[in-house]
C-alpha cells in the first residue's frame, strides 16, 4: 500500500472532522497527511516490522492517528471514515477545490440544499439559492461561481509538482526491469509545464511485450485504457493517465524529440527540416529514403542545423529562431541554487525549528538558508511582531556561531497592507538581513489600486523581495489585477527582487512573467516558501519555471554566494 493512499484518507478525515467542527483534530490529521506525502520510508513496511509504535517515527503521529493508520493497514479502511462518508455523501474532493468553499461551507450546502457535487452547486448558484444561506451572501455566491468557472477552464489537468513524486516512482520501477534499456519522460512532463494533461513515457527495449505486461501491472493503477504491442495507456488511482511507448534504439532520439513536443515546436522544427530538403518524424531524420539521424536528440537537432534545445524551451516561443542565430539563452541549471531565502520555521507555526530547516538545507548542498517567517498582521499564521523578530535574530546569531561554514540569514515575510505600508516598523526591518514583503489580504482590488499598493512597498528602502508577486493559485485563483509592466519598471528602478515561488500550486512568477522580468533586467530569486523541511526540494519546480522563462544564472540572485547576495539587498 502506498503512503499516498493513506495520506489521502487522512486528508479526507481531516476535512470531515472540520465539517463536524471538531476542534484541533482536523489540523493534526492534516499535518500527518502532509508529512506522509513527503515521507521517505514505506509506512506499511514500517508497521509490519515495528508495529503501531513504529508509526510514531512519522512526523506528527500520536496515539490516535497511529491507531487509525493501523486500522487502515489491517482492514483497508477506517471506521470513522466510512461513517462520515455515509453521513455526508458528497463529492468533497471536488467541492473543496472550488475557491471559497471549505469543508464547513460544503456541509451547510449539503444540509440545507442537498448539494452533493460541483454540478449541483453550479445549478444552485445560478438560481441564487446560495446567497440567502447563513454565512454566504451575494459576494460569496459570486465568488463560488467564479471558482467553478475557473476550475472548468483547466479541467482534467494536474499540478506537475503534485504528480511528480509518483512519476518518479513509476520510472524507478520500470528502470529496474532488465529488459528496459533506456527510459525517459516526454511530453509536458519533460517540458516541466506547470500543469499536465497526461504523462508520456518513452522506453527502449528489445522485448516490448514484457514491458507492456510489467507496466500494466504496476501498483496504483486504476484501469488500463489500452494495451498494445508497443504502446499502453493507464489511469492511476490518483486520477491521471500515463502513456508508455516502446521504440527502437536507433529511433530513440527522434521519438523523444517528437513526443516531447510541444506540438508547436514540432511543427516549426519539421518545417525547418523541409526547408533543408529533409524529412523529420518520430522515426528519424531522412534525406530521401536514407536515414541520417535518430539515435540521440542531439544528433537529430544537429541534422536539421540546430544545437540541442532544452525541453523547457520547446514551446515555440522563438527558441528555434534563437537557436538558428546561435543565441539560445544559457539557462539556469537545476544545481545552480546556493540557498533558499523563503523558509518558515516553527516560530510562525511552521513544522520545523530553524536548526532543522538549516540542517535540511545543508543536506541539499546549500551554502545558506534564509528564515522568513510571517509577521504580525497574519495572526492565523502566528506572525511575529517586532520584539519576536529581534529575539529570533539573537537565536539565529547563536546558531550561526555553531556552524561557521553554513550561514543562516534572517529575513521575514512581512505583509503589504492595503495602503502599501508594511506591518513591521522600519527600524526593525532595517536590522534584518533582508525583507520579503507580500500581499496576503484584500486581494480583490482594482488594477490601479493593487499596482500602487505593490509599488509603494517596493519603494520602501527596507523591502528587498516581493513574494509570489502576482498572487495566483493555479486552478483556484487568478492573478491580482495588476499592471505587471509598471511593477517591473519600478522593480528595476528600486532594485527590488521578484520571487519565483516554487510551491507547485503557485509557481509565481510564472514562466511568461519570468521572461518579461528577464527582458527588463529585473533580478529574481527562486524560493520554496517551505513550511516544513521536506518541502525544500520543491525548488525543482521553481527552477523549471525559470528555465521555461529563459532565465540564466545571472538573472537569479540566489545562484550567488551569501556575501554577493547580501550586496544585492538595499
Ligand atoms: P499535455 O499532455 O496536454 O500536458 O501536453 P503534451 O505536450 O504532453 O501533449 P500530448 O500528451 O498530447 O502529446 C505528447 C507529445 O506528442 C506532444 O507534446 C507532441 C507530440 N504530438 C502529439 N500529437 C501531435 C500532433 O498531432 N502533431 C505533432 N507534431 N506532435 C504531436
Ligand atoms: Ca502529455
Ligand atoms: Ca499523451
Amino acid at each position: 500500500m502506498e503512503n499516498k493512499e493513506i495520506a489521502k484518507v487522512l486528508y479526507d478525515i481531516a476535512r470531515y472532522l472540520e465539517m463536524d467542527e471538531v476542534p484541533f483534530k482536523p489540523y493534526a490529521y492534516e499535518k500527518v497527511a502532509m508529512a506522509l506525502e513527503l515521507f521517505d520510508g514505506d509506512v506499511e513496511k514500517i508497521y509490519k516490522e515495528g508495529g503501531k509504535e513504529a508509526l510514531f517515527k512519522i512526523p506528527g503521529v500520536g496515539k490516535g492517528i497511529a491507531k487509525a493508520i493501523e486500522e487502515y493497514l489491517k482492514t483497508g479502511t477506517i471506521r470513522i471514515y466510512e461513517e462520515y462518508k455515509k453521513k455526508l455523501p458528497i463529492d468533497l474532493d471536488a467541492l473543496v477545490r472550488i475557491e471559497g468553499v471549505g469543508p464547513k461551507k460544503a456541509r451547510i450546502l449539503y444540509k440545507k440544499l442537498g448539494i452533493k457535487s460541483v454540478k449541483d452547486l453550479e445549478r444552485a448558484v445560478k438560481s441564487h439559492k446560495v446567497a440567502p444561506l447563513f454565512g454566504f451572501g451575494e459576494k460569496t455566491e459570486k465568488n463560488i461561481l467564479e471558482g467553478i468557472t475557473f476550475l472548468k477552464r483547466d479541467k482534467g489537468r494536474f499540478l506537475l509538482g503534485e504528480i511528480m513524486p509518483t512519476i518518479k516512482e513509476i520510472i524507478k520501477k520500470l528502470d529496474s526491469l532488465k529488459e528496459i534499456k533506456k527510459i525517459s519522460t516526454a511530453g509536458s512532463v519533460r517540458r516541466m509545464k506547470e500543469t499536465i494533461g497526461d504523462v508520456d513515457l518513452l522506453v527502449v527495449s528489445k522485448n516490448p511485450p514484457k514491458v507492456m505486461d510489467f507496466f500494466c501491472s504496476l501498483p496504483g493503477i486504476e484501469k488500463i485504457w489500452a494495451k498494445g504491442s508497443t504502446k499502453a495507456s493507464i489511469r492511476m488511482k490518483q486520477g491521471f493517465d500515463v502513456d508508455v511507448r516502446v521504440v527502437s534504439e536507433k529511433s530513440y532520439g527522434s521519438a523523444l524529440q517528437y513526443f516531447t513536443g510541444s506540438k508547436e515546436h514540432n511543427i516549426t522544427t519539421r518545417l525547418l527540416a523541409i526547408s533543408k530538403g529533409l524529412k523529420l518524424n518520430e522515426y528519424g531524420v531522412f534525406k530521401g529514403s536514407k536515414m541520417i539521424a535518430g539515435r540521440t536528440e542531439k544528433e537529430v537537432y544537429k541534422a536539421i542545423g540546430l544545437p540541442w534545445i532544452a525541453p523547457e524551451l520547446r514551446e515555440d516561443q522563438g527558441e528555434v529562431r534563437a537557436a538558428l542565430k546561435g543565441k539560445l539563452p544559457d539557462i539556469i541549471n537545476y544545481n545552480d541554487i546556493k540557498g533558499d531565502l523563503h523558509c518558515h520555521s516553527n516560530w510562525d507555526g511552521g513544522a520545523n525549528s530553524i536548526a532543522e530547516m538549516a540542517e535540511s538545507a545543508k543536506n541539499l548542498g546549500y551554502e545558506y538558508v534564509g528564515i522568513a517567517d510571517h509577521t504580525k498582521f497574519l495572526r492565523i499564521e502566528h506572525g511575529l511582531n517586532e520584539k519576536q523578530l529581534l529575539l529570533q535574530r539573537k537565536e539565529i546569531r547563536r546558531l550561526n556561531t555553531k556552524s561557521p561554514k553554513f550561514r543562516i540569514l534572517q529575513g521575514c515575510e512581512a505583509n503589504i497592507m492595503a495602503d502599501g505600508s508594511i506591518d513591521i516598523k522600519d527600524e526593525v526591518l532595517a536590522k534584518l538581513d533582508y525583507v520579503i514583503a507580500g500581499v496576503h489580504s484584500q486581494m480583490k482590488m482594482t488594477k490601479p489600486q493593487m499596482t500602487e499598493r505593490i509599488i509603494k512597498a517596493m519603494k520602501n528602502p527596507n523591502v528587498d523581495i516581493i513574494s509570489h508577486p502576482t498572487g495566483r493559485i493555479i486552478q483556484r485563483r487568478d492573478e491580482y489585477q495588476i499592471d505587471f509592466d509598471r511593477i517591473l519598471k519600478v522593480a528595476k528602478e528600486t532594485g527590488t527582487i521578484l520571487e519565483i515561488n516554487s510551491s507547485p500550486d503557485r509557481l509565481d512568477l510564472k514562466d511568461i512573467n519570468v521572461r518579461k522580468a528577464k527582458e527588463m533586467g529585473v533580478k529574481m530569486i527562486i524560493n520554496t516558501d517551505s513550511h516544513q523541511k521536506d518541502q525544500l526540494h520543491l525548488i525543482e519546480f521553481g527552477i523549471a519555471q525559470a528555465r521555461r522563462g529563459w532565465a540564466g544564472k545571472k538573472d537569479i540572485i540566489n545562484t550567488q554566494s551569501a556575501e554577493k547576495l547580501l550586496k544585492y539587498f538595499k
